[in-house]
């Protein structure tokens, strides 16, 4: 009776045992915040200039929730639902992706249709704000695929498409719309993909490598989200342009040439990450940070020195203590905490072995 007994408390500690963790102990996430089912898919962060920060739910594991944008408040620290996003008129769904303010005070958000509609459904949308209080959201941009990633810089918005497959060869585009054309009258309209050589919105093409995980053919339909191109989009101090796919994980740099030129994407790395999704620039040590969301990591390029580190991985959780659950989008705070969104919401071959009940923002204070 006493074996057995023994046996079971071993099997129980087993079955909690602590995930593997690499990095510097001082890099170690703790948890920022845990939302309930509403927030079931937590996907992209901006501040606000008095340094609200802004969440948005895009809630494709459980889209019963809608997609909305939460606001923690910079005095008070205290979450709640800032704006419940406009559905899209045929999928009735909105699936608000990465969010960023544009000069004019406004909240612009990717309203990503793709997984419902991969016929250019997608638009950038704005929530048009006064006084602190959304007014309404209106359609900026349309006729994309899968906006993704969003930064405000120069006048202009600036955002990634994660799929721009054409000519037979897989990639994303990097687009940027000035200001003066994000009307609600009239649209700024991509040309599509078989086109986009000349549409004055796109800056770059960027290709993408299909790469089998675990054995799967990145052309099953199974892993199609691994043919996608760039995801995050951030700049450095000189703006200069930093992207990471998603499909491949490689990381690259779109130099700023001046006067409104830019280079050709230049491949800074193609072997550290497997999956690269939201990424931001670390002004203080000049790296930019990445997610790599199949490796439950965090990796940050020194621009200095042009190599990759790792700032922090660890193996499957469901978050609750606040280890990573597949980053997702990274943000720094006023205070210089790095935020850390976990999407937990995972595709084959990642480390996050399933969408869980826990729904988490990790947080670190780089030493
Ligand atoms: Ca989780
Ligand atoms: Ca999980």
């Amino acid at each position: 009776m006493k074996t057995m007994i023994i046996g079971s408390i071993l099997i129980s500690v087993a079955a909690v045992a602590a995930p593997w963790t690499k990095g510097p102990a001082a890099n170690r996430p703790t948890l920022f915040k845990t939302f309930g089912d509403i927030v079931n898919t937590p996907e992209g962060l901006a501040l606000d200039k008095d340094g609200n920060l802004f969440l948005s739910a895009i809630n494709g594991v459980d889209p019963s929730y809608s997609g909305h944008i939460w606001k923690r408040d910079a005095q008070t620290g205290k979450w709640g639902v800032f704006a419940v996003t406009r559905t899209n008129t045929k999928s009735g769904k909105s699936f608000p992706q990465g969010i960023v303010f544009g000069d004019d005070g406004n909240l612009y958000y990717a309203e990503n249709q793709y997984f419902a509609d991969r016929n250019y459904a997608s638009t950038v949308r704005r929530i048009v704000i006064k006084d602190g209080e959304p007014l309404r959201c209106e359609i900026v941009v349309e006729n994309a695929l899968l906006p993704n990633g969003l930064r405000w810089r120069d006048g202009a918005l600036w955002f990634s498409e994660s799929f721009a497959h054409h000519g037979g060869k897989f990639g994303g585009g990097i687009y940027r719309i000035p200001a003066k054309d994000l009307r609600a009258d009239k649209p700024a309209r991509l040309l599509d993909k078989d086109q986009m050589e000349r549409d004055t919105y796109c800056i770059a093409w960027v290709p993408t490598e299909l790469r089998s995980r675990n054995g799967i053919d990145p052309l099953d339909r199974k892993v199609h989200i691994y043919t996608a191109g760039p995801d995050g989009i951030d700049f450095d101090a000189d703006g200069n342009l930093y992207t990471g796919s998603f499909g491949d994980g490689r990381f690259w740099r779109i130099r700023n040439l001046g006067g409104g030129k830019y280079a050709p994407p230049e491949l800074l790395d193609d072997t550290t990450v497997a999956c690269c999704d939201g990424i931001c620039y670390d002004a203080k040590r000049n790296r930019i940070i990445l997610t790599a969301a199949a490796q439950n990591a965090l990796y940050a390029w020194n621009i200095a020195a042009g190599k990759m580190e790792l700032v922090w991985a660890n193996g499957d959780t469901d978050g609750a203590d606040g280890l990573f659950d597949q980053p997702s989008e990274v943000l720094f705070l006023p205070d210089g905490r790095l935020v850390v969104v976990n999407i937990d919401a995972p595709s084959p071959g990642m480390i996050n072995s399933g969408a869980d009940k826990v729904h988490t923002l990790s947080v670190i204070r780089l030493p």
